[in-house]
């Protein structure tokens, strides 16, 4: 080997080991705080520079190099928030590749906003995807749902076993073609609330997906697509006395075949305190949300409260119905038997929408933590805090103090980390990109209710981190990035021979459970939490898809376009 081969492989080495500048790949608004996470080199200055040109537009020194824990890995922050200038950019620092290319624009994630809704447009059940909408990812329509049998665990007088029902639409859970409506509560609530908070914003957004029915022309494009569901939901309630199915699925989960070609048999499963009351919360805020649009669904907004307060009046008399997987069932079960947080959730959803105090939940012994699909409180809190003219003064305080609270919680494990994103070793688990999203949208609860730039800035690193500021240089939405994932666990993705997935769709991200590993030909990165990630359709722990994924990623994405000034801020970055 000549010298020079050498020398220019023991560099491509000494790179690779010292890894990459990462950024956040889709780009910033111009007034965003814009941070890199840079590999602990020796150098001590950055560069930006215009990605065209090759020019210098702006120059900045290094942080110190820190140990972040997640990793396992000594990390140098450059922060170029200054940056404000629209245009396209990467990232240079001596001794390291540029970072992949960024933009600076007003209306940077616009795209991405419109494609992670899109993406539930791609998970609807029961109807075709024509190509006028659908383009290379058109399908024929799978799962009509209007066949489905009444499971036994879910059998009672007016349905016995084997009885057929039809439970049409919807969207499917994830990966998988099975319709879950624990899932479904948290996903529809928070495109809802989206809706809620940021309604100029969405007016002005045009999908090109199909109203979901005639007579629902003129509904903006979001509130359509959470119809999709909306419809299916309601149809999931026992009409004999309220109580609402759990999941309506196959006996076991299909082959990595196309939705058409998947012909299982359908069951509703179980009806649950967790799923009713979920299906509570979302009936009644749907039903504030629709009463605007009553000449374009007439009857909708009423017909959602009423089954609101029915699913209210079943928990009340059957408050601890678990789910219990019965025997010959396997698929997603979404078990979750601690309910005091449903309960709150739908109570402060009922209590808001009707005004009614015999809902309002106890707000002094009620705790506040990041949402997810099986701890819901958080919710209940986002609701307080948008409706607070609604509250009595002591509650209105109340509900500020708990979101302060948690952000300044959520502040602080920002600002103690060496990466400056607020994700701790234990924060990495199944849907940990949800998770890191789902904190960036309770501290943007605290930035509505105080503006205060760390706040916001916090937020969008959290946003930053699953969009390609994190040690793997990957960004976790499918079509968006220099590096996207290519083989999520999505099975029309897999099955349908077009060779990109499914764009829009958020992966579950790094989680160093990695359950699936037995099953996969191939080994995952590391086993540092934020490094246990596998771009491999096997695995259904770190690459699969979901829609209470989705839906934090369209309210972030919508907050932090409509929320981030024009300018930058002074917010400092440490
Ligand atoms: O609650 C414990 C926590 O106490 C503990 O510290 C932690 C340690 O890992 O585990 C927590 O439990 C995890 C649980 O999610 C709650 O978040 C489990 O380990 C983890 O296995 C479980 O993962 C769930 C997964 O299904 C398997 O049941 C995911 O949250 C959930 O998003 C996922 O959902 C699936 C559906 O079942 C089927 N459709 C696809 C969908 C997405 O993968
Ligand atoms: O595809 C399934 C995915 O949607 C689920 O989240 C996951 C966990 O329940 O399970 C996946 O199915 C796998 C099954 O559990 C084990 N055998 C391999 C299946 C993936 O093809």
């Amino acid at each position: 080997m000549n010298r020079q081969i050498l020398c220019a492989g023991l560099l491509a080495a000494s790179l690779a080991q010292a890894g990459e500048i990462a950024v956040n790949q889709v780009g910033y608004a111009p007034g965003a705080a814009k941070i890199a996470a840079v590999p602990a080199v020796e150098a001590t200055a950055f560069t930006v520079v215009d990605n065209a040109s090759g020019r210098t537009v702006l120059r900045g020194r290094l942080g110190a190099a820190a140990r972040w824990e997640p990793a396992g890995q000594d990390v140098r922050l450059a922060d170029f928030s200054r940056l404000a200038r629209p245009g396209h950019y990467r990232l240079h620092v001596d001794g390291l590749p540029d970072s992949p290319p960024f933009i600076v624009a007003a209306d940077a994630y616009a795209a991405v906003n419109a494609a992670a809704i899109k993406a539930f447009y791609f998970n609807r059940a029961s109807t075709p995807l024509l190509g006028v909408h659908a383009g290379h990812w058109a399908r024929p329509a799978g799962h009509a749902d209007d066949h489905v049998l009444v499971h036994a665990s879910a059998a009672g007088p007016g349905r016995p076993e084997g009885t057929v029902i039809a439970a049409p639409k919807g969207w499917y859970d994830a990966g998988d073609y099975n319709k879950y409506i624990v899932n479904s509560g948290i996903t529809v609530y928070t495109l809802l609330a989206a809706w809620e908070h940021f309604p100029a914003f969405f007016k002005a957004q045009k999908l090109n997906i199909p109203e979901t029915d005639k007579s629902s022309g003129g509904l903006p494009d979001l509130l359509s697509e959470a119809l999709w569901n909306l419809d299916w939901m309601l149809a999931m309630q026992d009409p004999a006395d309220g109580g609402v199915y759990h999941k309506l699925t196959n006996k076991g989960f299909d082959g990595v075949v196309m939705p058409a070609a998947a012909t299982g048999e359908r069951y509703v499963v179980q009806k649950t305190t967790a799923a009713t009351l979920d299906f509570a919360a979302v009936m009644a805020q749907a039903g504030r949300v629709f009463a605007a649009f009553e000449a374009q669904r007439p009857g909708l907004s009423a017909r959602m409260r009423s089954a609101a307060e029915r699913a209210w009046r079943w928990a009340q008399a059957h408050p601890r119905e678990v789910y219990h997987q019965p025997p010959d069932i396997r698929t997603g079960d979404y078990g979750d038997d601690k309910l005091d947080d449903e309960f709150a959730w739908a109570g402060a959803e009922l209590f808001i929408t009707t005004g009614e105090a015999r809902y309002r939940p106890d707000l002094e012994t009620l705790a506040i933590s990041v949402p997810g699909w099986g701890d819901v409180k958080g919710l209940a809190w986002v609701t307080l805090s948008s409706n607070r003219r609604k509250l009595g003064e002591n509650d209105s305080v109340v509900v500020k103090a708990r979101i302060m609270t948690l952000a300044d919680e959520l502040l602080a494990t920002w600002q103690a980390s060496a990466y400056r994103v607020g994700m701790r070793p234990q924060d990495y688990n199944w849907g940990s990109n949800s998770g890191a999203l789902n904190r960036a949208l309770m501290l943007i609860q605290a930035y509505r209710l105080k503006p205060r730039p760390e706040l916001l800035a916090a937020a969008q690193a959290l946003f930053d981190h699953v969009l390609g500021r994190n040690p793997l240089g990957q960004s976790m939405v499918t079509g968006f990035g220099a590096k996207p994932p290519l083989h999520p666990h999505h099975r029309p993705s897999e099955a349908d021979g077009v060779e990109a997935p499914v764009p829009g769709f958020l992966v579950g991200g790094p989680n160093p459970g990695q359950q699936d590993k037995a099953g996969c030909p191939v080994a995952y990165a590391a086993a540092q939490p934020a490094l246990s990630y596998l771009d491999h359709f096997c695995s259904y722990s770190s690459n699969e898809v979901a829609i209470n994924w989705n839906a934090p990623l369209v309210y972030v994405s919508a907050a932090l376009q409509a929320l981030t000034p024009g300018a930058p801020s002074t917010a400092p970055a440490r």
